[in-house]
Protein backbone atom coordinates (compact mmCIF):
# COMPACT_ATOMS: atom_id res chain seq x y z
CA UNK A 1 0.00 0.00 0.00
CA UNK A 2 1.19 3.48 -0.87
CA UNK A 3 0.51 6.47 1.94
CA UNK A 4 0.12 9.64 0.47
CA UNK A 5 3.25 11.08 1.45
CA UNK A 6 6.78 10.92 0.36
CA UNK A 7 8.52 10.56 3.35
CA UNK A 8 5.82 8.60 5.30
CA UNK A 9 5.77 6.33 2.34
CA UNK A 10 9.35 5.39 2.39
CA UNK A 11 9.40 4.95 6.33
CA UNK A 12 6.74 2.50 5.66
CA UNK A 13 8.50 0.76 2.74
CA UNK A 14 11.40 0.27 4.39
CA UNK A 15 9.77 -1.24 7.72
CA UNK A 16 8.28 -3.27 5.48
CA UNK A 17 11.19 -4.54 4.18
CA UNK A 18 12.98 -5.00 7.80
CA UNK A 19 9.84 -6.84 9.15
CA UNK A 20 7.86 -8.61 6.01
CA UNK A 21 6.72 -11.78 8.74
CA UNK A 22 5.25 -8.99 11.07
CA UNK A 23 1.91 -8.94 9.28
CA UNK A 24 -0.40 -7.30 12.93
CA UNK A 25 2.63 -4.57 12.96
CA UNK A 26 2.97 -3.49 10.23
CA UNK A 27 -1.21 -3.18 10.10
CA UNK A 28 -1.07 -1.18 13.34
CA UNK A 29 1.94 1.03 11.85
CA UNK A 30 0.16 1.93 8.28
CA UNK A 31 -2.99 2.74 9.81
CA UNK A 32 -1.56 5.35 12.05
CA UNK A 33 0.91 6.67 9.48
CA UNK A 34 -1.70 6.51 7.08
CA UNK A 35 -3.98 9.78 9.24
CA UNK A 36 -0.19 11.83 9.66
CA UNK A 37 0.00 12.91 6.18
CA UNK A 38 -1.73 16.74 6.74
CA UNK A 39 0.53 16.63 10.36
CA UNK A 40 3.38 15.97 8.38
CA UNK A 41 2.88 18.11 5.24
CA UNK A 42 1.72 20.97 8.18
CA UNK A 43 5.64 21.17 9.84
CA UNK A 44 9.04 20.15 8.55
CA UNK A 45 9.65 19.53 12.21
CA UNK A 46 8.62 15.76 12.12
CA UNK A 47 10.52 14.68 9.02
CA UNK A 48 13.98 16.78 9.86
CA UNK A 49 13.69 15.27 13.58
CA UNK A 50 13.50 11.38 12.11
CA UNK A 51 10.31 11.20 14.49
CA UNK A 52 8.32 8.53 12.11
CA UNK A 53 11.76 6.51 11.76
CA UNK A 54 11.91 6.41 15.57
CA UNK A 55 8.31 6.33 16.59
CA UNK A 56 8.01 2.81 14.97
CA UNK A 57 11.21 1.08 16.48
CA UNK A 58 10.76 -0.02 19.76
CA UNK A 59 13.22 1.96 22.25
CA UNK A 60 13.64 -1.95 23.57
CA UNK A 61 12.62 -5.51 23.08
CA UNK A 62 13.01 -8.29 25.38
CA UNK A 63 12.70 -12.09 24.43
CA UNK A 64 13.39 -14.73 26.53
CA UNK A 65 13.13 -18.35 27.66
CA UNK A 66 10.27 -19.56 30.17
CA UNK A 67 10.63 -22.70 31.71
CA UNK A 68 8.00 -24.03 34.22
CA UNK A 69 7.07 -27.41 35.05
CA UNK A 70 3.52 -28.85 34.58
CA UNK A 71 1.20 -30.99 36.83
CA UNK A 72 2.61 -33.97 35.02
CA UNK A 73 6.04 -33.40 36.36
CA UNK A 74 6.50 -32.51 32.41
CA UNK A 75 9.23 -29.03 31.59
CA UNK A 76 7.37 -26.87 29.21
CA UNK A 77 8.65 -24.02 27.85
CA UNK A 78 7.42 -20.86 26.51
CA UNK A 79 8.49 -17.52 24.99
CA UNK A 80 7.78 -14.22 27.07
CA UNK A 81 8.00 -10.74 25.67
CA UNK A 82 8.32 -7.52 26.80
CA UNK A 83 8.83 -4.31 24.03
CA UNK A 84 9.39 -1.37 25.62
CA UNK A 85 8.07 0.82 22.56
CA UNK A 86 8.25 4.18 23.46
CA UNK A 87 8.70 6.22 26.76
CA UNK A 88 8.63 10.01 26.02
CA UNK A 89 6.29 11.01 28.38
CA UNK A 90 5.99 8.84 30.73
CA UNK A 91 7.27 4.90 32.47
CA UNK A 92 6.46 2.39 29.58
CA UNK A 93 2.70 1.33 30.51
CA UNK A 94 1.09 -1.53 29.29
CA UNK A 95 -0.44 -4.83 29.42
CA UNK A 96 0.82 -8.69 29.51
CA UNK A 97 -1.10 -11.13 26.62
CA UNK A 98 -1.08 -14.60 27.40
CA UNK A 99 -2.80 -16.90 24.68
CA UNK A 100 -1.25 -19.28 22.41
CA UNK A 101 -1.57 -16.74 19.18
CA UNK A 102 0.96 -14.37 20.84
CA UNK A 103 3.87 -13.58 18.61
CA UNK A 104 6.47 -10.84 18.32
CA UNK A 105 4.49 -9.52 15.57
CA UNK A 106 1.69 -9.00 18.17
CA UNK A 107 2.98 -8.27 21.10
CA UNK A 108 5.09 -4.85 18.72
CA UNK A 109 1.90 -4.20 17.02
CA UNK A 110 -0.12 -3.84 20.57
CA UNK A 111 3.04 -1.67 21.62
CA UNK A 112 3.39 0.63 19.35
CA UNK A 113 -0.98 1.08 19.38
CA UNK A 114 -0.17 1.75 23.01
CA UNK A 115 2.04 4.96 22.68
CA UNK A 116 -0.50 6.24 20.97
CA UNK A 117 -3.61 5.61 23.06
CA UNK A 118 -1.52 6.01 26.58
CA UNK A 119 -0.53 9.81 24.92
CA UNK A 120 -4.36 10.31 24.49
CA UNK A 121 -5.44 9.69 28.02
CA UNK A 122 -3.95 12.84 28.53
CA UNK A 123 -1.56 11.14 31.95
CA UNK A 124 2.19 10.69 31.75
CA UNK A 125 2.41 7.00 30.55
CA UNK A 126 4.55 5.58 27.33
CA UNK A 127 3.74 2.72 25.68
CA UNK A 128 4.58 -0.75 26.04
CA UNK A 129 3.22 -4.41 25.80
CA UNK A 130 4.31 -7.82 26.48
CA UNK A 131 3.10 -11.15 27.06
CA UNK A 132 3.82 -14.91 26.19
CA UNK A 133 2.86 -18.06 23.80
CA UNK A 134 1.89 -19.89 26.58
CA UNK A 135 -1.82 -20.78 26.73
CA UNK A 136 -3.75 -20.67 29.95
CA UNK A 137 -6.90 -22.76 28.66
CA UNK A 138 -6.59 -25.83 30.78
CA UNK A 139 -4.35 -25.14 33.23
CA UNK A 140 -4.47 -25.49 36.78
CA UNK A 141 -4.45 -22.91 39.00
CA UNK A 142 -0.70 -24.32 40.31
CA UNK A 143 0.05 -24.69 36.82
CA UNK A 144 -1.14 -20.78 36.04
CA UNK A 145 1.26 -19.78 39.22
CA UNK A 146 3.91 -21.55 38.44
CA UNK A 147 4.02 -20.67 35.05
CA UNK A 148 3.60 -16.58 36.13
CA UNK A 149 6.69 -16.99 38.41
CA UNK A 150 8.77 -18.28 35.83
CA UNK A 151 7.75 -15.46 33.61
CA UNK A 152 8.30 -12.96 36.52
CA UNK A 153 11.71 -14.46 37.43
CA UNK A 154 13.15 -12.67 33.94
CA UNK A 155 10.35 -9.43 33.59
CA UNK A 156 11.87 -8.31 37.30
CA UNK A 157 14.76 -7.10 36.27
CA UNK A 158 13.07 -4.49 32.88
CA UNK A 159 10.23 -3.04 35.17
CA UNK A 160 9.50 -0.63 38.08
CA UNK A 161 6.81 1.71 39.33
CA UNK A 162 9.29 4.23 37.32
CA UNK A 163 10.65 2.63 34.64
CA UNK A 164 7.73 -0.16 33.11
CA UNK A 165 4.73 -0.96 34.94
CA UNK A 166 2.71 -4.35 33.36
CA UNK A 167 -0.40 -4.87 33.74
CA UNK A 168 -3.81 -7.81 31.98
CA UNK A 169 -4.58 -7.95 28.78
CA UNK A 170 -5.84 -11.46 26.90
CA UNK A 171 -5.24 -14.22 29.61
CA UNK A 172 -4.16 -11.75 32.23
CA UNK A 173 -6.90 -11.11 35.07
CA UNK A 174 -6.61 -10.36 38.19
CA UNK A 175 -5.58 -13.82 39.56
CA UNK A 176 -2.89 -13.82 36.90
CA UNK A 177 -1.38 -9.95 38.32
CA UNK A 178 -1.50 -11.45 41.87
CA UNK A 179 1.34 -14.36 41.21
CA UNK A 180 3.20 -12.10 39.07
CA UNK A 181 3.07 -9.13 41.62
CA UNK A 182 4.06 -12.09 44.03
CA UNK A 183 6.78 -12.86 42.37
CA UNK A 184 8.58 -9.62 41.46
CA UNK A 185 8.32 -8.75 45.25
CA UNK A 186 9.91 -11.68 46.27
CA UNK A 187 12.86 -11.31 44.00
CA UNK A 188 12.77 -7.56 44.12
CA UNK A 189 12.59 -7.21 48.12
CA UNK A 190 10.64 -4.06 47.26
CA UNK A 191 6.73 -3.47 47.98
CA UNK A 192 5.81 -0.96 44.85
CA UNK A 193 3.14 -0.28 42.06
CA UNK A 194 4.99 -2.12 39.76
CA UNK A 195 2.01 -3.84 38.03
CA UNK A 196 -1.62 -2.25 37.85
CA UNK A 197 -5.15 -4.04 37.70
CA UNK A 198 -3.95 -5.66 41.39
CA UNK A 199 -6.49 -6.99 44.24
CA UNK A 200 -7.89 -4.33 46.41
CA UNK A 201 -6.62 -6.13 49.26
CA UNK A 202 -2.63 -4.84 48.18
CA UNK A 203 -2.60 -1.41 46.22
CA UNK A 204 -5.38 -2.14 43.72
CA UNK A 205 -7.93 0.53 42.34
CA UNK A 206 -11.43 0.62 42.77
CA UNK A 207 -13.03 0.10 39.56
CA UNK A 208 -10.19 -1.18 37.36
CA UNK A 209 -11.98 -3.89 36.54
CA UNK A 210 -14.75 -2.47 35.17
CA UNK A 211 -12.49 0.41 33.59
CA UNK A 212 -12.21 -0.65 29.66
CA UNK A 213 -15.77 -1.83 29.49
CA UNK A 214 -17.29 1.15 31.42
CA UNK A 215 -15.19 3.51 29.76
CA UNK A 216 -15.91 1.95 26.06
CA UNK A 217 -19.46 2.70 26.90
CA UNK A 218 -19.09 6.09 28.13
CA UNK A 219 -16.80 6.85 24.72
CA UNK A 220 -19.74 5.61 22.87
CA UNK A 221 -22.01 7.86 24.70
CA UNK A 222 -20.19 10.87 24.25
CA UNK A 223 -19.96 10.01 20.38
CA UNK A 224 -23.54 9.15 20.18
CA UNK A 225 -24.36 12.50 21.62
CA UNK A 226 -22.52 14.37 19.03
CA UNK A 227 -24.55 12.66 16.83
CA UNK A 228 -28.26 12.97 18.27
CA UNK A 229 -28.48 9.30 19.26
CA UNK A 230 -28.28 7.42 22.24
CA UNK A 231 -27.75 3.60 23.53
CA UNK A 232 -30.76 4.22 25.56
CA UNK A 233 -33.28 1.67 23.86
CA UNK A 234 -30.72 0.28 21.07
CA UNK A 235 -29.87 -3.35 20.82
CA UNK A 236 -26.10 -3.97 20.45
CA UNK A 237 -24.05 -7.04 20.32
CA UNK A 238 -20.44 -7.40 22.01
CA UNK A 239 -17.91 -9.85 20.84
CA UNK A 240 -15.93 -12.15 23.16
CA UNK A 241 -16.94 -12.58 27.04
CA UNK A 242 -13.94 -11.98 28.69
CA UNK A 243 -12.94 -8.49 30.76
CA UNK A 244 -13.69 -5.88 28.55
CA UNK A 245 -16.89 -7.46 27.22
CA UNK A 246 -18.40 -8.59 30.31
CA UNK A 247 -18.15 -4.34 31.89
CA UNK A 248 -19.28 -3.50 28.54
CA UNK A 249 -22.23 -5.35 28.82
CA UNK A 250 -22.54 -4.37 32.18
CA UNK A 251 -22.64 -0.45 31.75
CA UNK A 252 -24.72 -1.03 28.13
CA UNK A 253 -27.39 -2.54 29.94
CA UNK A 254 -27.14 0.07 32.98
CA UNK A 255 -27.57 2.80 30.35
CA UNK A 256 -30.72 1.34 28.59
CA UNK A 257 -29.29 -0.89 25.63
CA UNK A 258 -29.88 -4.64 25.14
CA UNK A 259 -27.03 -6.57 24.90
CA UNK A 260 -28.15 -8.93 22.35
CA UNK A 261 -25.06 -11.16 21.48
CA UNK A 262 -22.01 -12.51 23.11
CA UNK A 263 -19.04 -14.88 22.11
CA UNK A 264 -15.97 -16.60 23.26
CA UNK A 265 -13.63 -18.24 20.89
CA UNK A 266 -15.80 -21.32 20.49
CA UNK A 267 -18.83 -19.67 20.08
CA UNK A 268 -21.95 -17.24 20.51
CA UNK A 269 -25.12 -16.59 22.34
CA UNK A 270 -27.63 -15.23 21.21
CA UNK A 271 -30.85 -13.74 23.28
CA UNK A 272 -33.17 -11.06 22.60
CA UNK A 273 -34.56 -10.08 26.29
CA UNK A 274 -31.26 -9.36 26.61
CA UNK A 275 -27.86 -10.64 28.02
CA UNK A 276 -27.79 -11.04 31.36
CA UNK A 277 -23.96 -9.83 32.34
CA UNK A 278 -24.06 -11.43 36.18
CA UNK A 279 -24.79 -14.69 34.60
CA UNK A 280 -21.93 -13.88 32.29
CA UNK A 281 -19.72 -12.93 35.29
CA UNK A 282 -20.05 -16.11 36.95
CA UNK A 283 -19.84 -18.20 34.26
CA UNK A 284 -16.33 -16.53 33.17
CA UNK A 285 -15.07 -14.90 36.33
CA UNK A 286 -16.42 -17.66 39.09
CA UNK A 287 -16.50 -21.25 36.76
CA UNK A 288 -13.69 -19.91 34.26
CA UNK A 289 -16.24 -22.00 32.00
CA UNK A 290 -17.51 -21.87 28.37
CA UNK A 291 -20.00 -18.90 27.23
CA UNK A 292 -22.24 -22.17 25.66
CA UNK A 293 -23.41 -23.14 29.36
CA UNK A 294 -25.56 -19.87 29.39
CA UNK A 295 -28.49 -21.47 28.06
CA UNK A 296 -28.36 -23.79 31.41
CA UNK A 297 -28.65 -20.66 33.24
CA UNK A 298 -30.91 -18.44 30.60
CA UNK A 299 -33.59 -21.10 28.59
CA UNK A 300 -34.42 -18.63 26.25
CA UNK A 301 -31.00 -17.58 24.96
CA UNK A 302 -29.55 -19.96 22.22
CA UNK A 303 -25.39 -21.37 21.50
CA UNK A 304 -24.17 -20.85 18.37
CA UNK A 305 -20.75 -22.82 17.54
CA UNK A 306 -18.19 -20.51 15.61
CA UNK A 307 -17.41 -16.98 16.75
CA UNK A 308 -17.71 -14.84 13.13
CA UNK A 309 -21.42 -15.41 13.04
CA UNK A 310 -22.16 -13.06 16.22
CA UNK A 311 -22.36 -10.01 13.51
CA UNK A 312 -25.09 -11.88 11.16
CA UNK A 313 -27.23 -10.93 14.09
CA UNK A 314 -29.49 -7.39 13.68
CA UNK A 315 -27.63 -4.68 16.05
CA UNK A 316 -27.71 -0.67 15.82
CA UNK A 317 -24.43 -0.78 17.57
CA UNK A 318 -21.43 -3.37 17.59
CA UNK A 319 -18.85 -3.69 19.70
CA UNK A 320 -16.04 -6.12 19.37
CA UNK A 321 -14.46 -6.64 22.26
CA UNK A 322 -12.40 -10.35 21.52
CA UNK A 323 -9.50 -9.66 19.49
CA UNK A 324 -7.54 -8.27 16.61
CA UNK A 325 -8.76 -8.91 13.25
CA UNK A 326 -12.22 -10.55 14.12
CA UNK A 327 -14.05 -8.33 12.23
CA UNK A 328 -13.78 -8.87 8.38
CA UNK A 329 -14.73 -6.91 5.40
CA UNK A 330 -17.50 -9.30 4.63
CA UNK A 331 -18.72 -8.78 8.41
CA UNK A 332 -18.87 -5.64 8.27
CA UNK A 333 -20.56 -5.76 4.93
CA UNK A 334 -22.91 -7.68 6.92
CA UNK A 335 -23.35 -5.04 9.97
CA UNK A 336 -24.31 -2.33 7.07
CA UNK A 337 -26.83 -4.47 5.25
CA UNK A 338 -28.28 -5.49 8.88
CA UNK A 339 -28.70 -0.89 9.17
CA UNK A 340 -26.01 -1.01 11.76
CA UNK A 341 -25.58 2.65 12.76
CA UNK A 342 -21.94 2.67 14.90
CA UNK A 343 -18.85 0.16 15.64
CA UNK A 344 -17.30 1.29 18.56
CA UNK A 345 -13.84 -1.26 19.26
CA UNK A 346 -13.31 -2.30 22.56
CA UNK A 347 -10.76 -4.86 21.67
CA UNK A 348 -7.44 -3.44 19.93
CA UNK A 349 -7.33 -3.63 16.25
CA UNK A 350 -10.76 -5.79 16.40
CA UNK A 351 -11.50 -4.65 12.33
CA UNK A 352 -9.33 -5.00 9.37
CA UNK A 353 -8.13 -2.16 7.23
CA UNK A 354 -10.70 -3.37 4.49
CA UNK A 355 -13.36 -3.77 7.06
CA UNK A 356 -13.02 -0.28 8.53
CA UNK A 357 -13.09 1.11 5.39
CA UNK A 358 -16.58 -0.41 4.75
CA UNK A 359 -17.63 0.69 7.56
CA UNK A 360 -16.79 3.80 7.27
CA UNK A 361 -17.43 4.35 3.85
CA UNK A 362 -21.38 3.10 4.49
CA UNK A 363 -21.65 6.48 7.19
CA UNK A 364 -21.54 4.33 10.10
CA UNK A 365 -19.92 5.98 13.42
CA UNK A 366 -16.56 4.52 14.19
CA UNK A 367 -14.48 4.28 16.81
CA UNK A 368 -10.79 3.08 16.93
CA UNK A 369 -9.53 0.91 19.83
CA UNK A 370 -6.45 3.65 20.79
CA UNK A 371 -8.82 5.85 21.45
CA UNK A 372 -12.30 3.62 22.89
CA UNK A 373 -10.47 1.39 24.80
CA UNK A 374 -8.43 3.55 26.27
CA UNK A 375 -10.43 3.49 30.00
CA UNK A 376 -8.59 0.23 31.71
CA UNK A 377 -5.25 2.01 30.98
CA UNK A 378 -6.58 5.34 32.27
CA UNK A 379 -7.63 4.02 35.53
CA UNK A 380 -3.81 1.87 35.94
CA UNK A 381 -2.62 5.12 35.80
CA UNK A 382 -4.71 6.68 38.27
CA UNK A 383 -3.81 3.02 40.84
CA UNK A 384 -0.03 4.32 39.99
CA UNK A 385 -0.89 7.68 41.29
CA UNK A 386 -2.69 5.74 43.85
CA UNK A 387 0.21 3.45 44.96
CA UNK A 388 2.86 6.48 44.82
CA UNK A 389 0.42 8.65 47.20
CA UNK A 390 -0.40 5.82 49.52
CA UNK A 391 -4.12 6.43 49.28
CA UNK A 392 -6.92 4.68 47.70
CA UNK A 393 -9.86 6.60 46.01
CA UNK A 394 -13.82 5.78 46.45
CA UNK A 395 -15.73 3.93 43.43
CA UNK A 396 -17.20 6.83 42.48
CA UNK A 397 -14.03 8.90 42.75
CA UNK A 398 -12.43 6.79 40.07
CA UNK A 399 -15.49 6.46 38.02
CA UNK A 400 -16.12 9.43 37.68
CA UNK A 401 -12.56 10.18 36.69
CA UNK A 402 -12.43 7.59 33.99
CA UNK A 403 -15.50 9.33 32.92
CA UNK A 404 -14.47 12.97 32.72
CA UNK A 405 -11.23 10.99 30.79
CA UNK A 406 -13.16 9.22 28.23
CA UNK A 407 -15.00 12.40 27.37
CA UNK A 408 -11.82 14.31 27.17
CA UNK A 409 -10.73 11.55 24.63
CA UNK A 410 -13.76 11.65 22.19
CA UNK A 411 -13.47 15.89 22.57
CA UNK A 412 -9.57 15.64 21.73
CA UNK A 413 -10.16 12.98 18.68
CA UNK A 414 -13.03 15.31 17.15
CA UNK A 415 -11.00 18.58 17.62
CA UNK A 416 -8.14 16.81 15.76
CA UNK A 417 -9.94 15.73 12.68
CA UNK A 418 -11.51 19.47 12.59
CA UNK A 419 -7.98 20.82 12.47
CA UNK A 420 -6.38 18.77 9.82
CA UNK A 421 -9.32 18.86 7.89
CA UNK A 422 -11.38 15.57 8.39
CA UNK A 423 -14.21 16.45 10.25
CA UNK A 424 -16.17 13.66 12.17
CA UNK A 425 -13.23 11.16 11.52
CA UNK A 426 -12.84 10.22 14.70
CA UNK A 427 -10.13 7.11 13.69
CA UNK A 428 -7.58 9.97 12.55
CA UNK A 429 -8.19 12.61 14.49
CA UNK A 430 -7.27 9.34 17.64
CA UNK A 431 -3.74 9.32 15.41
CA UNK A 432 -3.08 12.71 14.93
CA UNK A 433 -3.97 13.60 19.00
CA UNK A 434 -2.19 10.79 20.32
CA UNK A 435 1.04 11.68 18.14
CA UNK A 436 1.44 15.48 18.36
CA UNK A 437 2.10 14.89 21.82
CA UNK A 438 4.88 12.17 21.78
CA UNK A 439 6.46 13.77 18.88
CA UNK A 440 6.91 16.94 20.47
CA UNK A 441 7.98 15.81 23.87
CA UNK A 442 10.79 13.10 21.36
CA UNK A 443 11.51 17.01 19.88
CA UNK A 444 11.89 18.04 23.34
CA UNK A 445 14.37 15.29 24.27
CA UNK A 446 16.67 15.42 21.34
CA UNK A 447 17.94 12.26 19.35
CA UNK A 448 17.99 9.62 21.71
P1 LIG B 1 -9.92 -11.74 28.40
O1 LIG B 1 -8.87 -12.77 28.36
O2 LIG B 1 -10.55 -11.38 29.69
O3 LIG B 1 -11.10 -12.14 27.41
C1 LIG B 1 -10.86 -12.36 26.06
C2 LIG B 1 -12.17 -12.73 25.38
O4 LIG B 1 -11.98 -12.73 23.96
C3 LIG B 1 -12.61 -14.14 25.74
O5 LIG B 1 -14.00 -14.21 25.65
C4 LIG B 1 -11.95 -14.98 24.64
O6 LIG B 1 -12.58 -16.22 24.42
C5 LIG B 1 -12.11 -14.05 23.45
N1 LIG B 1 -11.02 -14.28 22.48
C6 LIG B 1 -9.69 -14.18 22.72
N2 LIG B 1 -8.99 -14.49 21.62
C7 LIG B 1 -9.90 -14.81 20.68
C8 LIG B 1 -9.80 -15.21 19.34
N3 LIG B 1 -8.61 -15.39 18.75
N4 LIG B 1 -10.95 -15.40 18.66
C9 LIG B 1 -12.15 -15.25 19.27
N5 LIG B 1 -12.31 -14.86 20.54
C10 LIG B 1 -11.21 -14.65 21.23
O7 LIG B 1 -9.29 -10.46 27.68
P2 LIG B 1 -9.78 -8.94 27.75
O8 LIG B 1 -11.25 -8.84 27.84
O9 LIG B 1 -8.93 -8.27 28.76
O10 LIG B 1 -9.29 -8.43 26.32
C11 LIG B 1 -10.13 -8.40 25.17
C12 LIG B 1 -9.60 -7.39 24.18
O11 LIG B 1 -9.59 -6.08 24.79
C13 LIG B 1 -8.16 -7.61 23.71
O12 LIG B 1 -8.03 -7.16 22.39
C14 LIG B 1 -7.34 -6.71 24.63
O13 LIG B 1 -6.12 -6.34 24.07
C15 LIG B 1 -8.28 -5.52 24.74
N6 LIG B 1 -8.10 -4.64 25.88
C16 LIG B 1 -8.06 -5.10 27.17
C17 LIG B 1 -7.92 -4.21 28.22
C18 LIG B 1 -7.93 -4.65 29.64
O14 LIG B 1 -7.78 -3.79 30.51
N7 LIG B 1 -8.10 -5.91 29.96
C19 LIG B 1 -7.75 -2.78 27.98
C20 LIG B 1 -7.88 -2.38 26.61
C21 LIG B 1 -8.03 -3.30 25.63
P3 LIG B 1 -12.06 -17.55 25.17
O15 LIG B 1 -12.67 -17.50 26.54
O16 LIG B 1 -12.58 -18.64 24.32
O17 LIG B 1 -10.58 -17.48 25.22
O1 LIG C 1 -4.63 -2.72 25.86
C1 LIG C 1 -4.64 -2.11 26.95
O2 LIG C 1 -4.76 -0.89 27.02
C2 LIG C 1 -4.53 -2.92 28.18
N1 LIG C 1 -4.48 -4.14 28.10
C3 LIG C 1 -4.44 -2.23 29.52
C4 LIG C 1 -3.03 -1.81 29.81
C5 LIG C 1 -2.78 -1.26 31.19
O3 LIG C 1 -1.60 -0.96 31.44
O4 LIG C 1 -3.69 -1.11 32.00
Amino acid sequence: MAIKNDYLDRVYTDLSKRYPEQKEFLEAVAEVLTSLVPVIESDDKYEKNGIIERIVEPERAVSFRVSWVDDAGKVRVNTGYRIQFNSAIGPYKGGLRFRDNVTLSVIKFLGFEQTFKNSLTTLPMGGAKGGSDFDPKGKSDGEIMRFCQAFMNELYRHIGPDTDVPAGDIGVGGREIGYLFGQYKKLANNWSGVLTGKGLSYGGSLARPEATGFGLMYFASAMLKDANKSLKGSKVIISGSGNVAIYSCQKATELGAKVIAMSDSNGYIVDENGIDYKVIKEIKEVKRDRISTYINYVPTAKYYVGCEGIWNNKCDYAFPCATQNEISKESAETLVKNGTKGVFEGANMPSTPEAIEVIKKNGLLFSPSKASNAGGVAVSGLEMSQNAERLSWSFEQVDGMLKDIMEKIYNSCAEAAEKYGMPGDIQAGANIAGFLKVADAMIAQGIV
